[in-house]
């Protein structure tokens, strides 16, 4: 008997990750980023504290190109266990091949119990319920504690009832769900570490969560749809000691000399969250480990410089920080006031750079109102952060079904498609244009380069293989289109 969890393979992304030194390989191919699934993980490593043990496939980190391959690797891991009773599936964008594999599972093991977990489910669940009989349970939240419960309430076939942040449907077919409970990150075993040996075979990075949820409520994202699901208290950190224990461990077990530490936000601007940057530094020090390490801020996170230099002395080197557009208003409407009126996010990046620590910036250059301005300013900043990949010209703001974003783009209209993901077109036809020029020449060549790519972009230049003559992106500026929800316009 098996108990089994899946991460399909799917990120479908051009150019260069970030997240190790490794390039991306071709990217037409359906290719794999190998990074652990640290969720998977956790939720391995608490079951196993709890007496039960979990066998787990993850297609992204065993590199498969295909569900196929997911799915031999599903029957593969069930050989020797025994068919599976339970099968948890993660998801972040891969819905459809989620489905896929659930369906073969149905088809293929009778009386398989089948749940799902992550962003998109725990945002969606009353709509995957309704619409996808395949699944028996969507997981809300956190996984650890629930998915264990309901394994143990599959294996001694007993009543659910008592696993918290448990969808399901009711006997009479409604969607019900238990109340979520949120873990004390402090009383989780460190994540199994079974896919690191790979992922770091494939020159990619170890990593590390220190805290979960996040106390902003930027419209796009989707963490923070979740944590205002959650209430005031979803954004958690873990002791410093337990994450600097962690780190330690990776280096000595491990060898690994680059960690990506994985939360949404590592620090705010907020002085307790200063302080325990500043304790995580001073015990990353006094402990004598030599990693370095990147993580993931907001610009308004950083306060004081002092702080980032101390922080770069115990080994910071990269941070990831959604500047997503140069345009005020448009950060406004996203609900993301990281900025004051007039500052430039420029400078700030420019003085993490000085102190020797890289910036790579999250953008979001195109959405359905966005004007010539927006973009030269996006642009702009782009350029400023030096991170030459030419693929964050084309980047466009993905609506995920769950988040504000969504709903505002569902109410203005704006949708062409509405799951897995909100798929949208521009309300200019110009900006259309623009985009489509802009796709047509990068999207088809991998080796193009930032600077001409940044040269067709801002001044309308052709270049290279560009089979048509492209266009400026000049066009006339017009008035922004306003889109009233709540008072207020919002996006990536
Ligand atoms: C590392 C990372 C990645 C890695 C790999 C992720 C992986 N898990 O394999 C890479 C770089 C490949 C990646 C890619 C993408 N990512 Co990403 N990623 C992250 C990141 C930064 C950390 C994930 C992590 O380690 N979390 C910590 C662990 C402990 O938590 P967790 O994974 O969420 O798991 C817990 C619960 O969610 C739940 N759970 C999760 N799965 C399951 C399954 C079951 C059965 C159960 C019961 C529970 C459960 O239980 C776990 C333990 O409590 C998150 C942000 C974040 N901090 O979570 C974004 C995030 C998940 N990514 C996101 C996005 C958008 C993407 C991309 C679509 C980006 C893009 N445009 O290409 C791609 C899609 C990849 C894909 N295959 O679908 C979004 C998802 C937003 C949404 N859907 O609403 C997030 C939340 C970032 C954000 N704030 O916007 N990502
Ligand atoms: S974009 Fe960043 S700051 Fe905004 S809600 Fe998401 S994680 Fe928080």
């Amino acid at each position: 008997m098996t108990i089994l969890l899946v991460n399909p393979p799917g990120v479908r992304e051009y150019g260069r990750s970030y997240v190790g030194e490794q390039k991306l390989g071709d990217p037409r191919l359906y290719s794999s980023m190998p990074m652990e699934h640290l969720g998977l993980m956790s939720i391995k490593a608490y079951a196993k504290a709890q007496g039960l043990e979990i066998t787990s496939v993850n297609g992204l980190v065993a590199g498969h190109t295909s569900v196929e391959e997911t799915w031999a690797a599903m029957l593969n891991a069930t050989r020797s266990s025994g068919r599976p009773r339970l099968i948890g599936f993660s998801s972040i964008d891969t819905f459809p091949e989620v489905l896929w594999l659930s369906q073969r599972a149905r088809q293929t093991w009778e009386g398989v119990r089948i749940a799902l977990g992550n962003a998109i489910a725990t945002l969606n669940y009353e709509r995957i319920l309704r619409q996808h009989d395949c699944f028996d349970f969507v997981v809300v939240g956190d996984g650890e504690v629930a998915f264990t419960k309901l394994a143990l309430a599959v294996v001694n076939d007993v009543a659910v009832d008592d696993v918290p942040g448990l969808a399901r449907r009711n006997e009479k077919g409604q969607v019900v769900c238990t109340p979520s409970s949120l873990v004390d990150l402090d009383e989780l075993p460190p994540p199994a570490r079974d896919e690191l040996p790979t992922v770091l075979a494939d020159g990619f990075a170890a990593s590390v969560f220190s805290t979960r949820g996040c106390p902003y409520r930027c419209t796009f994202c989707g963490t923070g749809a979740m944590s205002a699901m959650f209430g005031r208290n979803s954004y958690r950190a873990k002791s410093v000691d337990s994450v600097v224990d962690e780190i330690e461990c990776l280096v000595s077990d491990f060898d690994v000399d680059f960690v990506f530490i994985s939360d949404d936000l590592f620090m705010s601007k907020h002085s307790s969250s200063q302080q325990r940057a500043a304790d995580f530094a001073n015990e990353m020090l006094s402990r004598g480990i030599d990693v370095n390490f990147m993580v993931d801020i907001r610009l308004d996170s950083v306060v004081d410089l002092d702080l980032y230099k101390h922080l770069h002395r115990a080994g910071l080197r990269r941070v990831f920080i959604g500047l997503e557009t140069g345009s005020y208003d448009q950060l406004r409407a996203y609900r993301k006031q990281i900025l004051n009126r007039g500052q430039d996010a420029a400078d700030t990046v420019s003085a993490l750079q000085q102190l020797g620590i890289e910036v790579i910036p999250g953008t979001i250059m195109f959405h359905p109102t966005v004007q010539p301005d927006e973009l030269r300013e996006t642009a702009r900043l782009l350029r400023a952060t030096k991170y030459t990949n030419a693929f964050k010209f084309l980047g466009r703001i993905l609506p995920y079904p769950g988040t504000p974003l969504y709903q505002e783009y569902s109410d203005a209209g704006y949708l062409t498609a509405e799951w897995p993901l909100g798929q949208w077109d521009f309300v200019d036809p110009e900006a259309s244009r623009v985009y489509q020029d802009v796709a047509g020449l990068i999207g088809p060549n991998p080796d193009i380069t930032f600077d001409e790519a940044e040269a067709f972009f801002s001044r309308g230049s052709m270049i290279g293989t560009m089979s048509s003559p492209a266009e400026s992106v000049n066009w006339q500026a017009k008035p922004r289109t306003a889109t009233p929800l709540n008072g207020c316009r919002r996006g990536e």
